[in-house]
């Protein structure tokens, strides 16, 4: 079978069983080829699963859509975030000199980045929009470095199957699985519409996601963590959002 007509097999097996077997036989072909989400056993989890799992299956290899710049938004929309701590206000103060994004976990060589060594890497941008889960959005330029590039530097392992991503603000964390990671439009954005992000815009370092609603872009992002066990973080969901409404997988 090519892989496309495998996919629309699995696909078509997934809803079929999930329409005529019930859920058990749909649990049973996602566990077969790994598309569980982390948030499958709450309210929404069999339809988070299939939800997922036919997105992944179909849409896996796929782009977000891409503007061109004459449609950029004039004036974005930041959304709120609570005032910056004292931690956070002398980061800034210094020009973001001191900032590090730590990477470890499951890697050959855990690191930690200033702002200007991941300005090093190779500069990779997309003009893409940003969705909330609340209903409004914005089109903008993002650039900074390719998240599957930083892990290439640090040999990230063959068998990992999440990367966790923290911010400063302490209860703010996520998650995406390889496919989302190693994707070429997965930005570690240091730069909007041609200069550094502004503190609504999560200065100075953020996921950049556009293929999931703009919660999963997380701001002020100060550590990533390779996994091949995401039931290890926070209540095991996948995120920090994730049980109070926020399923973890958001595609758009
Ligand atoms: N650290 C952090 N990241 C965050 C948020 C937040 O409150 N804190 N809000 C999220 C939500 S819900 C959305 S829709 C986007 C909004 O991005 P914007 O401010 O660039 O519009 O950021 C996401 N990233
Ligand atoms: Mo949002």
């Amino acid at each position: 079978m090519n892989n496309l007509s495998r996919r629309r097999f699995i696909t078509t097996g997934l809803a079929a069983a999930a329409g005529v077997s019930g859920l058990g036989a749909l649990a049973a072909i996602a566990h077969r080829y790994r598309l569980v989400p982390p948030d499958s056993a709450g309210i929404y989890g069999a339809g988070a699963t299939l939800t997922y799992a036919s997105l992944k299956l179909l849409t896996r290899h796929s782009m977000a859509r891409e503007f061109s710049k004459s449609q950029i938004c004039a004036k974005p929309f930041a959304n709120y975030v609570d005032p910056p701590k004292e931690d956070y206000k002398s980061l800034e103060a210094g020009g973001f000199i001191d900032w590090r994004l730590i990477v470890d976990g499951l890697v050959d060589r855990p690191a930690s980045f200033s702002i200007e060594d991941l300005k090093r890497f190779p500069k990779q941008s997309n003009i893409t929009m940003l969705q909330c889960e609340e209903g409004w959005s914005y089109i903008a330029e993002w650039a900074g470095a390719s998240l599957s590039h930083v892990l290439k530097e640090v040999g990230a392992a063959p068998n990992a199957t999440f990367v966790v991503y923290r911010s400063i603000q302490p209860d703010w964390w996520d998650s995406i699985d390889m496919s989302d990671a190693v994707h070429p439009q997965t930005l570690l954005a240091y730069e909007m519409n041609g200069t550094d992000l502004t503190y609504g815009f999560g200065a100075p370092l953020r996921m950049r996601v556009p293929r999931q609603l703009g919660y999963k872009s997380v701001k002020y992002i100060n550590r990533l963590t390779v996994t091949d066990d995401i039931k290890k973080f926070g209540k095991g969901l996948g995120s920090s959002g994730t049980g109070d409404g926020y399923s973890w997988f958001a595609g758009v």
